[in-house]
C-alpha cells in the first residue's frame, strides 16, 4: 500500500437500506492502474463508457504500451486516426513530481499478419506525440468534469495489407475514450453526364488521383471525361464529358428519350425539338421525324427542315421566235412545295407528224447537241432561256421541267412541266415569201417592170393582190398561215403588158401572227411572227403584148408611182373614186347567193339597220358563222352607196387583225354585208364585262393585234378616222380586229355638214378636229385613246367631261392619266401617241415594235405603276391624301362633298373624283405649274 496514492477526488457512495442502529462492515478496496487498464467510466452525459486508462504519474520511467488489433488497409493509402481522450494536468495532481507527463505517443506498424502476437517496440514507427488541447485542472466536488480531447493524425500506409496502432504512455494520466481509424474517398458522382466511381484518395496530402468517368446510359463521349480526386475527398477540375445520344436529351444527369412528336438528330443538339412542319414521330427516342405522306425530305435536307413537296409545273410559258432562235420565258410554279431550290431544265424535241403513223401522232426526237441554250439547258435558276442555232422551218417542242430537291425522292412524275411548240423562221426574213423568176425568152422590147398577181387558192381570183417591181424578184409579205397561194407573173414594156405566166402554187406553213389564248394550265402560248421564206424560181414568164390594162391600175394610176418605188405594197382604193359604186363593190366584194345565208338572230343595231348573226355555206367550203349587216328598207341612193362602200373598203383588206369580208348580197333585198363572226362582240363592251380579269400581257396582246391591223391599214394608206374600242371586234380567241369602215369620213369634205357633230371628239387628234387633217398620225392619236380604254377596261375617255371641255383641256396640255395598274411604259406610249405635233407621234410600225418588245420582256410591264396627273411632281401613294391636304385641297372638301365626293383615300379607279381633283389643281392651285402624282396600287 505504500505505493498507493489515492486519487484526490472524494468518492461518495451511498449505502441504502441499512438497518438503523446496526453495525455494518464496509470494506473499501481501491485498485490502482499501473499499466493501461480497461476501465468503465461515465461520460459527460452519465452514460457508462469503456476507456483505457493509465496514470502512473508518480513513478519515473514509465513506458506503457497499448496496442490495437490488426486493421486492414482496404486499399487506403493514407489513414486517419482520430483519438478521443482525457488527460490530467500534472499541476492538478497533488504531490506529483517531475515524473508527470501530459502527452502520449502514437505509433503504427504495417503488417500482412492479422494475428501478430508480439511485436517489438522497435517495429513501431512513431506517428506523433499527442498532447491534450484541454486538460482539467479543477475539481469541483460533486460535479465531475471531464474534458474530452479529440486529436486526428494521418499516416501513409501503403506497404502491407494492414497495420497496427499503438499508444505509448510515458508517465501521463490518460483515459483513452475512443480511437477511430478511417480513410477518405471522393464519393461516386455524375458530372457532365459521366459517372465517376467512389475513389480512395491518394497517399499524400497533396496528391490528386486522376479518375476517368464513364458515360451514363444512352450517351456518348464528347471528350474524354476526367476528374481529380483530392486528398480530402473533394472532386476537382472536371474535364470533358458526354452527350446524350440522338433521340435522347439530358434530364437530371441522365439521358431520357425524346417523347412522341419530338426528335433529336445529333448528340450535340441541345435537346429534343418538336417535329418540323409536315412530319411526325410515333415512338419515343426518335432521331428524325418521318414525313407525312405526300411530303418528302431530300438527302441534303437537315432533319430540322420541314418536309416539302415537289413543285407544280412552271406557268405561263411564253416563246418568242426570232429567226432561228427562240426566247422561252415562264413564270415560276404556283406551288414551290415549301422549298426555294426550284430549278428548271429544258427538253428540246424536234417533232414531225409521223407519216407512217395511222393515228397522225407526232414523232418527236431529241434536238441534238448543236442547239445552244443560254445560260444553260439544265439546272437553271432563272426563268428565261435563249435557245439558238435551231434549224429553220422546223417544229420544235420545248418542255420546261421544274424540279426541286425532293422531286427525286417523290418518285415518278416528279418533274412538273409545261411545253410549247414553236416553228422557226428562215433566218433574217420574217413572214416573207421570196419569189424570183427569169426574164422571158423573147422580151419584145425593154422590160419596164414586172407585175406579180397572187391570191389565196381558195378565194380563186375573187380577191387578189398585185405587186409591181423593176427587178426579177419580190418579197411577198403578210401572208396567211397554212394557206395555199397562187402566183402569176407578167412583164410590161412600152407597148403594155404581156400575158400572165401559168400559175405557181405555194403553201405557207405556220401562223405568222401572234395568237393569244388560254392554254393548258392557264399557261399562255404566245407565238410571235414565224413566217415562211421560200425561194421560188419562176422560169419563162410568157410575154405576149397586150393593149389591155388592168382595172386596178386604171383606177389607181395616181398611186402607181408610189408602188413602183415601194414594190409589194398594196394601196387602198377609195370606192368613191368609182363613178359606179356597183363597179367598186364587185371589184372588191364577192356576191353571195342569199340562199346560202342562214340568219339566226339579231345581235345589234347598226347605222343602216339590224346586225344579225347566222351561218354561211358556200359551195365546196365548210359552213362558217357570220355577221350580217342589212340595209333597212326605204333607203335612198346615197344610203345604199354609203352602206355598200364599207364592203368595198373592207373587201380590199386581208389581214388577221382586220375584220374579213365574206361577201355582199346586192342582187336581192335587203342588201347585206356578210363578215366573219366575232364571238365576243365589240371590245369596249367586252372589257367592261370582264373588268379586271386579264393579265397585263393579255391586254398588251390585244393592243398588239389592233396595232398590227392599223399598221396594215396605214401601209395601205388607209386612214380609219374612227378608231375606238367600240369599233374593234373580239373573237373567241381574244383576237382583236379593226372594223367599222363606215362613212363618217366622207362627210368631212362636205362643208354643208356640221362635221364636228359626227366626229368622235374624245378619240380624235386635235389637228383632225380643228382643220380636218386626218392622217395615219391622227389614227395613232386615236390608237392611244384605245390603249387607254383597253387598260382601263372600257372606261369612257375623259369620263363625263363634255366635248368642249375635252377640247379645251387637250389644248391646255392635259392628257389622260394612267389607268389603275397601268405599267409606266404603256402610259408613256399613250402620251407619245398624244403628242401635239403629229410628226412626233410614233408610227404604227414603231408602236408594233414597241409592243412586241414589251411582250418579249414582260418584266418591263411589271414595273412600278405610276399614275401621272400632270408631269413632274411624284408623291408616294401613302401620302397622296397628305399631299392633297398639304396643297390645300381640303379647302374644296365642301364643294366635292356637295358634288357627292368625299375626300377619302381609297381611290379604286381613276374616276371623276380624280378628274375633279385634277381640275381643281389645274384651275385653282397650280395654274401653269405641272404636277405628277405617282403611286403604287391603292
Ligand atoms: O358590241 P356588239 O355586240 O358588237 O354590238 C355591235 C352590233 O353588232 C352593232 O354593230 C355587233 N357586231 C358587228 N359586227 C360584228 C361581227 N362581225 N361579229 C359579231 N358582232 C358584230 C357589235
Amino acid at each position: 500500500h505504500h505505493h498507493l496514492q489515492l486519487p484526490p477526488e472524494t468518492v461518495f457512495v451511498a449505502f441504502l437500506g441499512l438497518k438503523p442502529l446496526t453495525c455494518t462492515l464496509i470494506q473499501l478496496h481501491v485498485c490502482v492502474c499501473l499499466q493501461w487498464e480497461e476501465v468503465s467510466i461515465m461520460d459527460e452525459k452519465n452514460i457508462p463508457i469503456r476507456t483505457y486508462q493509465v496514470c502512473n504519474v508518480l513513478e519515473p520511467n514509465q513506458n506503457n504500451w497499448l496496442r490495437t488489433d490488426w486493421i486492414p488497409r482496404s486499399g487506403a493509402q493514407r489513414v486517419y486516426v482520430e483519438v478521443k481522450f482525457t488527460l490530467r494536468d500534472c499541476n492538478s495532481l497533488p504531490g506529483v513530481t517531475g515524473t508527470c507527463k501530459e502527452t502520449f505517443n502514437l505509433y503504427y506498424h504495417e503488417s500482412n499478419e492479422d494475428r501478430e502476437s508480439y511485436i517489438k517496440e522497435s517495429s513501431f514507427i512513431k506517428v506523433d506525440t499527442v498532447a491534450a488541447d484541454e486538460s482539467f485542472t479543477q475539481v469541483d466536488v460533486g460535479d465531475r468534469i471531464m474534458k474530452l480531447n479529440t486529436e486526428v493524425r494521418d499516416v501513409k500506409v501503403m506497404m502491407r495489407k494492414g497495420f497496427y496502432l499503438a499508444f505509448q504512455d510515458v508517465g501521463a494520466c490518460i483515459a483513452l475514450v475512443s480511437v477511430r481509424v478511417f480513410f477518405k474517398t471522393c464519393p461516386l458522382t455524375i458530372r457532365n453526364l459521366a459517372t465517376f466511381p467512389d475513389t480512395v484518395t491518394g497517399a499524400d496530402t497533396s496528391s490528386l488521383v486522376e479518375v476517368r468517368g464513364s458515360c451514363v446510359n444512352q450517351s456518348e463521349e464528347r471528350e474524354e471525361p476526367k476528374m481529380y480526386c483530392g486528398a480530402d475527398g473533394e472532386w476537382l477540375v472536371p474535364i470533358g464529358g458526354c452527350l446524350c445520344n440522338p433521340g435522347y436529351q439530358e434530364k437530371g444527369g441522365t439521358c431520357k428519350a425524346c417523347s412522341v412528336g419530338f426528335y433529336k438528330a445529333k448528340s450535340s443538339d441541345a435537346g429534343c425539338s418538336k417535329c418540323p412542319p409536315h412530319s411526325h414521330s410515333l415512338r419515343d427516342g426518335a432521331t428524325v421525324c418521318d414525313c407525312h405522306s405526300g411530303f418528302f425530305r431530300a438527302d441534303s435536307d437537315p432533319p430540322s427542315m420541314a418536309c416539302t413537296q415537289p413543285p407544280s409545273g412552271p406557268q405561263q410559258l411564253i416563246s418568242v421566235v426570232n429567226e432561228t432562235s427562240v426566247v422561252l420565258e415562264w413564270a415560276p410554279p404556283r406551288r414551290l412545295g415549301g422549298r426555294s431550290d426550284t430549278s428548271y431544265s429544258l427538253e428540246c424535241l424536234i417533232c414531225q407528224t409521223g407519216s407512217h403513223s395511222q393515228t397522225g401522232s407526232k414523232l418527236c426526237l431529241p434536238c441534238g447537241s448543236d442547239v445552244l441554250f443560254s445560260p444553260d439547258q439544265t439546272g437553271l435558276k432563272s426563268t428565261r432561256v435563249v435557245v439558238s442555232e435551231l434549224r429553220a422551218h422546223t417544229h420544235y417542242t420545248f418542255i420546261v421541267h421544274a424540279r426541286n430537291g425532293v422531286s427525286q425522292a417523290s418518285g415518278a412524275g416528279a418533274a412538273q412541266s409545261v411545253s410549247v411548240t414553236v416553228t422557226t423562221n428562215q433566218a433574217a426574213t420574217q413572214n416573207v415569201l421570196s419569189l424570183s423568176w427569169q426574164q422571158p425568152d423573147r422580151p419584145n422590147g425593154v422590160i419596164l417592170e414586172y407585175e406579180v398577181k397572187f391570191y389565196e387558192k381558195d378565194q380563186k381570183e375573187r380577191s387578189y393582190r398585185i405587186m409591181r417591181t423593176f427587178s426579177r424578184s419580190v418579197d411577198v409579205t403578210a401572208l396567211n398561215p397554212l394557206t395555199v397561194y397562187v402566183f402569176h407573173v407578167r412583164a410590161r414594156t412600152a407597148a403594155g403588158y404581156g400575158e400572165f405566166s401559168s400559175p405557181f402554187e405555194f403553201a405557207t406553213n405556220s401562223d405568222p401572227f401572234p395568237l393569244i389564248g388560254e392554254g393548258v394550265n392557264s399557261a399562255f402560248l404566245l407565238l410571235s411572227v414565224s413566217g415562211v421564206g421560200i425561194l421560188l424560181l419562176i422560169s419563162a414568164a410568157v410575154f405576149i403584148i397586150s393593149r389591155r390594162r388592168s382595172k386596178y391600175s386604171k383606177t389607181k394610176q395616181d398611186s402607181e408611182e408610189e408602188k413602183h418605188l415601194n414594190p409589194g405594197v398594196k394601196i387602198y382604193v377609195d370606192p368613191f373614186t368609182y363613178e359606179d359604186p356597183d363597179q367598186a363593190i364587185h371589184e372588191f366584194a364577192k356576191e353571195i347567193d342569199v340562199s346560202s345565208i342562214h340568219i339566226e338572230r339579231v345581235i345589234g343595231m347598226g347605222e343602216f339597220g339590224d346586225v344579225c348573226s347566222g351561218r354561211l355555206r358556200v359551195q365546196g367550203k365548210r359552213e362558217i358563222y357570220v355577221a350580217i349587216k342589212s340595209l333597212k328598207a326605204g333607203y335612198s341612193d346615197k344610203q345604199r352607196r354609203d352602206f355598200l362602200s364599207e364592203a368595198s373598203i373592207m373587201g380590199q383588206f386581208d389581214h388577221p387583225n382586220i375584220i374579213r369580208l365574206e361577201g355582199v348580197v346586192t342582187r336581192c333585198k335587203p342588201l347585206m354585208i356578210i363578215t366573219e363572226y366575232m364571238e365576243n362582240g365589240s371590245l369596249d363592251a367586252f372589257l367592261r364585262k370582264h373588268d379586271g380579269q386579264f393579265t397585263v400581257i393579255q391586254l398588251v396582246g390585244m393592243l398588239r393585234g389592233i396595232a398590227s391591223g392599223m399598221k396594215y391599214l396605214s401601209d395601205m394608206s388607209y386612214v380609219h378616222r374612227d378608231l375606238a374600242a367600240r369599233n374593234i371586234l373580239v373573237n373567241s380567241n381574244l383576237v382583236c380586229k379593226v372594223s367599222d369602215f363606215g362613212l363618217s369620213r366622207v362627210l368631212e369634205d362636205d362643208p354643208e355638214v356640221a362635221y364636228t357633230t359626227r366626229i368622235p371628239i374624245r378619240w380624235t387628234a386635235p389637228e383632225a378636229i380643228t382643220y380636218r387633217k386626218f392622217t395615219s398620225a391622227s389614227d395613232v392619236w386615236s390608237y392611244g385613246i384605245v390603249m387607254w380604254e383597253v387598260v382601263s377596261y372600257g372606261e369612257r375617255p375623259y369620263w363625263d367631261m363634255n366635248n368642249q371641255d375635252v377640247i379645251k383641256a387637250i389644248e391646255e396640255g392635259y392628257r389622260l392619266p394612267a389607268p389603275m395598274d397601268c405599267p409606266v411604259v404603256l402610259h408613256q406610249l399613250m402620251l407619245d401617241c398624244w403628242e401635239r405635233e403629229r410628226a412626233e407621234r410614233p408610227t404604227f410600225s414603231q408602236i408594233l415594235n414597241m409592243l412586241d418588245k414589251l411582250i418579249r420582256n414582260p418584266g418591263t410591264l411589271r414595273s412600278e405603276v405610276c399614275v401621272s396627273v400632270l408631269p413632274e411632281v411624284c408623291v408616294p401613294v401613302s401620302s397622296v391624301c397628305e399631299w392633297l391636304r398639304s396643297i390645300g385641297l381640303e379647302r374644296y372638301g365642301d364643294t366635292l362633298a356637295a358634288a357627292g365626293y368625299t375626300m377619302h383615300c381609297h381611290v379604286k379607279k381613276m374616276d371623276l373624283y380624280w378628274h375633279l381633283i385634277i381640275t381643281f389643281l389645274r384651275l385653282s392651285m397650280l395654274k401653269q405649274t405641272s404636277l405628277h402624282v405617282s403611286f403604287e396600287h391603292v
